[in-house]
Order: structure tokens, then C-alpha cells, then sequence
């Protein structure tokens, strides 16, 4: 009697967690009865050329999930084989599943779509409690959003290109497919440019703590190895180059290029009415768009009013308002913003911007908005007003420098509201009111975690994980198959997996068994901000 009992409430269990495993969840998945077995017979087959790559990176991985050695074929056979087929009907991130006893099938139109046929079955063996194998199942699966993206700001303090890399495997494995990387600021420039040496020889030295910490910066060789690692996981990278403000770094190694200013702001602008400045920014622009095949370049625009108080008294700075019939401080930033977003597009690139670009008279064929003020949900419904595609970041909940449970001390609140697990994983439909006009004119959302407190990889994953799954999950499912209790259980799941690869994070089912890390700095700790 026990017996049974103890048999039913492990049927009961396993078949929870059968359909509790993937993150992000799929759209749909259908499961029967029954399992494919993997074992050291199971072949690898492609049947056709396209897939050679996504078969190759599916042996590998059975190869060392197995300890054996995996066979790669171009042969069905009908038994005991994992198929990858092209089709030509599913959209670009597309993909179907489907598993018999004999032959898992992964139908792609892309090799993107193939990527993450894969990764879904590496996640289900990964998390396979019952042995190597697969439940019975078919899974029909393709994203929300176009844009599922990360950002990490390396200027404040650089990590390096192994922390990078980690970042685009797990990118990949939770099928996110957007890296903005915020390469300039007031700390440091932290990418090589051949015309302008000084940006590194002056401009990588120091970090948000330290003024004088040695140089840290990527030369243009290591900036195509990650640019390189990343396509092959289906990652596009978005570099940031902040102008005209959080331009510090760049003007302590050009003075000639800043705007001027005393104490804390000096140098934060870039010139605004010097044609030098103009020149640069082509020029960076140059090198800029030679390294990175994304379509897309953001230059930031955010927050020129903190440091811009010069421009209010500079007398060629007020000159050339006048001249150009600018207005006022605001007009001359609109100009600025639209003179650097025609620099981009000569490039051949779209320009990003933080929201703070809206209003300066850019047009959505050649911009894209970045809406981060979470406060102003009007900046969000304006863009969407005015045309342009919108990728959202509101600080509140997609800031990850922001802390994650009331008991943390280290990072930023908005008055009482910071970003739990539970925040993110609300988002957007708890904005649907603003999006639902224009779901088209939504490119997708991104985290982003600002290192201003984050000073090391132990507090950077620890701010990271596993509160990134969470936003996986909100760029890459639909509302109708969130469920928070199912996500909950996979994410034991997932910080298992992060403990295999020796990486920390935030336990939110434990807390205590993972205290905050310090920053190296008590003055780190912020309450509000
Ligand atoms: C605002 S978001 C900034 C960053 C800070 C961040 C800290 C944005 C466009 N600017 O410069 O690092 O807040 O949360």
C-alpha cells in the first residue's frame, strides 16, 4: 500500500517536472507516452549542408554528456537518430521537434532555427533526471521578440574577454541573441581605435573606484574573436559608444574634443560646436562599423544635462546656438544627436539611442529607441507614437544593478521598488496597456546591468543570475505559456547548471546559503537611488 502510494507521488513528481524543464519555456510542447534513449550508438545525422554546424555542436555536446565518442552521418537510417532536416517553411528562429523511440526529428528553415532546436534538447538532457534520454514529445517553438538582449557595461569595470565569452554561452543556452556592449564612459574607453591611440593610452586607465587602475581595453583582434565567438551562438553585438555625455574618458585623452567644465563634470560633454568633434566621431564611426557586422550602432545620448552646465555659458558654444538658430541647450543636444546619427547611417548603420533621443528630431528609418526610464511610460508610448521601434529596458525591473531581495545592501532601489525575481518575470504584460497598440513597433527587451557597484565577476553573476533566465523568458515566450510556479521549479534546474560551471549567483530559495558579496568598497552600499 505504501509502496504504491510512494510510486504514485513519484509518477505524480516526474511528470511535473517533464513538463517543467526548458528556459525559456516553449511555446508549445505536447508530450506522450514513452522515452528515447541516447546512448553510444545514437548518430548525429544532417541531410543537408546548411546543418552540418548545428550537428557538430549537437555531437559534441552528446559526445561529452556520454563520454563517448559521437557518430556525425549524412545517412538516415530510420533507428536511433537524432535527424536534422531543413524545411522551407518556418520562420527564421523557428523550429519544431519532434521525439519517436527511434528518431528525434529538428526541423529548421535557418541554421539560427536549428541553434535552438539544439539548445532546447541540450537543455531537456541537461536536466534529464531519469537517465540519458528524452521524454516522447513534440514542440512546436519560435520567439515573442526578435530582441532578447543583454548589456554590460565594461567601462565602469572591465571584466575581459573569458567573463564575455561565458556571458554568449549562456546567452546562447537561454536563447538570447543581442549583446550590448557599453565600451565607453566616464571611467574608461575600453576599445582600441588605430586613428586615435591616446583613447587607449589615456583613456583605458582607470575604473569607477580607481582613477589610476592599470589599462583594460580590447584590442580590434580580440573585438573580432568575441564578435566571431558570438555569431557562432547566434549573438549579434551592439557596441555603445556614449556621446555627447558620459564622454569623459575620451576627453581626458583628447582634450581638444571636450566642451570643458570644473570638478565633477569636466570634460563629461563632448565639443558640441566644433566640427573636430564631428570629424572624430566619423572617423571612430569608421573603424567602428568595419568591426562589427551588426546593423546597429548605439551612441547612447543619455543624460547630457548632468554635465552639460558649460554649454550654458560658453561663449562659442552659445555663438553657435545662435548661428544655427538652435533655440537653447536642449536644441543644440537634438542637433548633436541628429548630426551623430547621420554619421552612423553613412556608415551603413542604424542608430540606437536611450530615450532621451525621442524628441530631437531623428526619424524611425534611421533610429531606434532604447526606453530605460521606467518612471516615464509616456517617453515609451511617444516613440511608439511617432513610428519608431522600440527596444525596452526600463530601470524598473530590467536594470540589474538594481538589488534583487529586500535583505541586500549593495546597488540601487527606486524609493521602496527594486527587481525581484517576480518584477521581472511580470514584465511587459504589466505594461500591456502602453505596447498593446504597436506590438509590431516593439523589437523586444534587454537587461542591463550598469558596474558602478559591480566591480568583480563574483558580484557581476551573483547580479546576473539567475534573475537573467528570467528575462529570457520574457523576451522569448508567450504570456499564454508563462507560468511563474513552472518557471520557479526550472530555475532549481538552472542554478544547478550554474553550479556545474562554477559560477555564482543569488539563491532566492535560500538566501542565506548566498550572502551579497561586499564591493571593494563600503561606500558602495546605496539605499535609494
Ligand atoms: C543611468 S541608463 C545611466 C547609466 C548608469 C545607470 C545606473 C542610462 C542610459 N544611463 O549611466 O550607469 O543609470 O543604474
Amino acid at each position: 500500500m505504501y509502496r504504491r502510494l510512494f510510486l504514485c507521488i513519484i509518477w505524480v513528481l516526474s511528470s511535473v517536472c517533464a513538463h517543467a524543464q526548458i528556459i525559456p519555456q516553449s511555446q508549445e510542447i505536447v508530450y506522450s507516452e514513452g522515452n528515447f534513449i541516447v546512448n553510444n550508438e545514437t548518430e548525429v545525422v544532417y541531410l543537408s549542408a546548411r546543418m552540418q554546424k548545428q550537428a557538430e555542436e549537437l555531437a559534441g555536446y552528446l559526445g561529452s554528456y556520454l563520454e563517448a565518442k559521437v557518430k556525425i552521418s549524412t545517412k538516415y537510417t530510420g533507428r536511433n537518430q537524432i535527424v536534422l532536416k531543413e524545411s522551407n517553411k518556418l520562420g527564421g528562429e523557428e523550429y519544431l521537434v519532434t521525439v519517436g523511440r527511434e528518431i528525434v526529428s529538428c526541423e529548421a528553415t535557418t541554421p539560427a532555427g536549428m541553434f535552438y532546436a539544439i539548445q532546447t534538447l541540450i537543455q531537456f538532457f541537461n536536466n534529464a533526471s531519469e537517465g540519458p534520454g528524452l521524454k516522447l514529445m513534440t514542440i512546436k517553438d519560435s520567439p515573442r521578440y526578435a530582441w532578447r538582449g543583454l548589456m554590460l557595461d565594461e567601462s565602469r569595470h572591465f571584466f575581459g574577454k573569458e567573463i564575455v565569452k561565458q556571458l554568449l554561452d549562456i546567452m546562447a543556452y537561454l536563447k538570447m541573441n543581442r549583446f550590448h556592449w557599453h565600451l565607453t564612459d566616464e571611467p574608461g574607453w575600453r576599445i582600441e581605435i588605430k586613428k586615435y591611440p591616446k583613447l587607449t593610452e589615456i583613456g583605458a586607465t582607470g575604473n569607477w573606484h580607481d582613477r589610476n587602475a592599470p589599462r583594460k581595453f580590447y584590442t580590434q583582434d580580440e573585438i573580432r574573436e568575441i564578435v566571431a565567438y558570438a555569431a557562432e551562438r547566434h549573438i549579434q553585438v551592439i557596441p555603445e559608444i556614449d556621446m555627447p555625455g558620459h564622454a569623459s574618458a575620451a576627453t581626458r585623452a583628447y582634450p581638444e574634443l571636450s566642451a570643458g567644465g570644473t570638478g565633477r563634470w569636466e570634460g563629461f560633454t563632448f565639443h558640441p560646436a566644433k566640427e573636430t568633434t564631428y570629424r572624430f566621431i566619423d572617423d571612430v564611426m569608421t573603424e567602428i562599423a568595419g568591426l562589427f557586422p551588426s546593423p546597429y550602432v548605439h551612441i547612447g545620448g543619455d543624460e547630457v544635462h548632468f554635465g552639460n552646465k558649460i554649454w550654458y555659458t560658453d561663449p562659442e558654444i552659445q555663438q553657435f546656438i545662435k548661428n544655427n538658430h538652435l533655440g537653447n541647450e536642449i536644441g543644440l543636444e537634438h542637433y548633436f544627436v541628429r548630426r551623430a546619427c547621420d554619421i552612423v547611417n553613412s556608415k551603413g548603420k542604424i542608430m540606437i539611442g536611450w530615450d532621451e533621443i525621442i524628441a530631437s528630431g531623428v526619424t524611425p528609418d534611421k533610429a531606434v529607441v532604447m526606453w530605460w526610464r521606467h518612471d516615464k511610460p509616456d517617453q515609451l508610448a511617444a516613440a511608439l507614437e511617432k513610428g519608431f521601434k522600440v527596444i525596452m529596458t526600463p530601470r524598473i525591473p530590467c536594470y540589474f544593478d538594481f538589488v534583487q531581495d529586500e535583505s541586500h545592501k549593495i546597488g540601487r532601489r527606486w524609493s521602496t521598488k527594486f527587481n525581484t525575481l517576480q518584477t521581472i518575470y511580470a514584465f511587459p504584460d504589466n505594461i500591456s496597456s502602453v505596447i498593446a497598440n504597436y506590438p509590431d513597433r516593439i523589437l523586444g527587451i534587454q537587461a542591463s546591468i550598469w558596474t558602478e557597484r559591480v566591480a568583480d565577476v563574483k558580484r557581476l553573476y551573483f547580479m546576473l543570475f539567475p534573475r537573467l533566465a528570467g528575462i529570457s523568458e520574457d523576451a522569448w515566450t508567450n504570456p499564454e505559456s508563462k507560468d511563474y510556479s513552472r518557471f520557479e521549479m526550472k530555475l532549481r534546474q538552472f542554478l544547478r547548471y550554474l553550479d556545474q560551471k562554477g559560477m555564482n549567483y543569488f539563491n532566492p530559495f535560500d538566501p542565506e546559503s548566498t550572502p551579497e558579496p561586499w564591493g571593494p568598497d563600503k561606500a558602495d552600499v546605496i539605499a535609494e537611488g
